[in-house]
């Protein structure tokens, strides 16, 4: 039996933990800045136009977080006292302060989806009727990955037939691509093009790309147009933020080609994970960088399994008292991954374990 080895620490917390590279901080150094308030930062200038061409858009945006992102294009895309619809575990919705209450005036219709994926038939019963004392439905935004329904990949035909007729009557489609490149990995097609049908999208650098900071919006030149408006009255416009672009066109270019060992590392935790009699999860579910998996057979809450692995220099997250999260990145590697595992076991059972045996 191994001892967990409590010197170690492996943050698997979230993939927003990742720290800058070494070819990141020299990049950063270097960078070439200007006032992006007046478009002058060659830097930013050139990892808005590199997310333009990736996503095959008009036109990106840099914005330093994924909320804010989010929250301008509901903004743009709402009116006060409208509704939008997402999944009930959609982070607009549960992790972003209520903001498209507080930003927008709008209040979500939550609908719960298996695995996270709303389907056209389960929308389409809940677009309020045009009548006129009803609140009308302003927006529908999806989430890909589905962070809190374990990472899952939202199948392709499913998120094309929402944004078709959605079209057809009259809403916009944004699409919480937060981890968008991790979905493009696990299915081998291009961002672009599971994202082409999209009214905007909003993307992060700073999660398992590995930037430092910042997230980008794209879609249309006016939609852009516009969304630089709210970031400047939010308070998003950064000035010299060309050194942070520097780090962001690196998590750009090099981030995505190394997304299928954190989802690898992901499934090897979920299949020695399911050997634990008291966690409940289905590994086979388990398509990218995030496991989430249900807790309650150990007899104790998240936040004890979470001390316990503490102790044992694992960080963990709960994200209810029954379930727990893993989230697998950069700088996470596969013993990291043995060790996470070796703790689990340890404070599920109460003996220590090698993963793998
Ligand atoms: N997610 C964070 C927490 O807020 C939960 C995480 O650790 O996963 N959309 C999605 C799907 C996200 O997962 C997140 C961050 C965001 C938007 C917001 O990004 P930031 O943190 O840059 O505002």
């Amino acid at each position: 039996m191994a001892e967990v080895d409590k010197r170690r620490t492996v943050d698997v917390r979230s993939d927003t933990v990742t720290r800058p590279t070494a070819e990141m901080r020299r990049a950063m150094a270097e960078a070439e800045v200007g006032d992006d308030v007046y478009g002058e930062d060659p830097s930013i200038n050139r990892l808005e136009q590199r997310a333009a061409e990736i996503f095959g858009r008009d036109a990106a945006i840099f914005v330093p977080t994924g909320t804010m992102g989010n929250q301008i294009a509901i903004k743009i895309h709402t009116r006060p006292g409208q509704e939008v619809i997402c999944e009930e575990r959609g982070h607009i919705y549960n992790y972003e302060m209520a903001m498209l209450a507080h930003f927008s005036g709008c209040v979500v219709r939550p609908i719960y989806a298996e695995d996270g994926a709303l389907t056209w038939t389960g929308i389409k019963k809940r677009i309020a009727p045009g009548i006129y004392y009803r609140a009308q439905t302003g927006l529908i935004s999806l989430e890909n990955t589905h962070n809190m329904a374990g990472g899952t990949v939202y199948p392709q035909q499913a998120a094309d037939e929402i944004c078709d007729h959605a079209h057809e009557a009259g809403i916009p489609v944004h699409l919480d691509g937060a981890r968008i490149f991790n979905a493009a990995a696990a299915s081998g097609r291009s961002v672009a093009e599971i994202t082409k049908k999209f009214d905007s999208v909003m993307f992060c650098l700073s999660k398992g790309l590995g930037a430092p900071v910042g997230s980008m919006l794209v879609g249309s030149r006016k939609f852009i147009d516009m969304a630089r408006i709210y970031r400047k009255a939010l308070g998003g416009g950064m000035r010299q933020a060309g050194v942070l672009a520097a780090a962001g066109l690196i998590a750009l270019e090099k981030g995505p080609k190394r997304l299928h060992e954190d989802h690898a590392n992901a499934k090897f935790m979920a299949e020695e994970l399911v050997k634990i009699p008291s966690l409940k999860l289905d590994a086979a579910k388990v398509q990218t960088n995030i496991l989430v998996f249900d807790i309650s057979g150990t007899g104790m809450d998240s936040a004890a399994v979470t001390r316990k692995l503490g102790e044992r220099g694992v960080l963990a997250a709960g994200i209810s008292p029954e379930a727990m999260r893993f989230v697998t990145h950069m700088d996470v590697s596969r013993d990291d991954c043995a060790h996470a595992i070796s703790a689990m076991h340890e404070v599920c059972t109460g003996a220590g374990r090698a993963a793998g045996s």
